[in-house]
């Protein structure tokens, strides 16, 4: 899972971190514009996220090549066949997003974010001011 947990570590910090693009992208995790993010919040739009920038070539699903040529490592392909559950050599969104190991890392980095435990991300928390 090193893999996976680098790339959305990677986009995490992008997006956290870049003060001018941050505040939209903290508005774009906040689908329903209340102000905070919540965990589901958070896990969706991470997910579609990393979905498409794997997705190289736009096709809405991750063939083993273009999963191979990002941050890669051979331990990566493994992952690929386990999460390619139709095993038909490409990744489609709903595989891609099923994976538990995955689920639960999102999850933790939420908590993480999410300072005060209230189960919302404010913008202050996500920009850890
Ligand atoms: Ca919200
Ligand atoms: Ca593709
Ligand atoms: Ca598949």
């Amino acid at each position: 899972m090193k893999f996976l947990a680098c790339s959305l570590a990677a986009f995490l910090l992008v997006s956290c971190a870049t003060q001018s693009t941050g505040r939209k992208e903290f508005t774009t995790l906040d689908s329903n514009r209340d102000g905070t993010v919540t965990s589901a919040e958070f896990s969706s739009h991470i997910t579609s996220e990393s979905f498409r920038q794997l997705d190289a070539n736009g096709d809405g699903r991750i063939a083993l090549a273009e999963w191979q040529t990002k941050e890669t490592a051979r331990t990566a392909v493994p992952l690929f066949q386990a999460l390619d559950t139709s095993h038909d050599g490409f990744l489609e969104p709903a595989e891609f997003s099923s994976s538990n190991k995955k689920r639960a890392h999102l999850e933790n980095t939420f908590h993480t974010l999410d300072r005060n435990g209230d189960g919302g991300l404010t913008w202050d928390e996500a920009t850890g001011s």
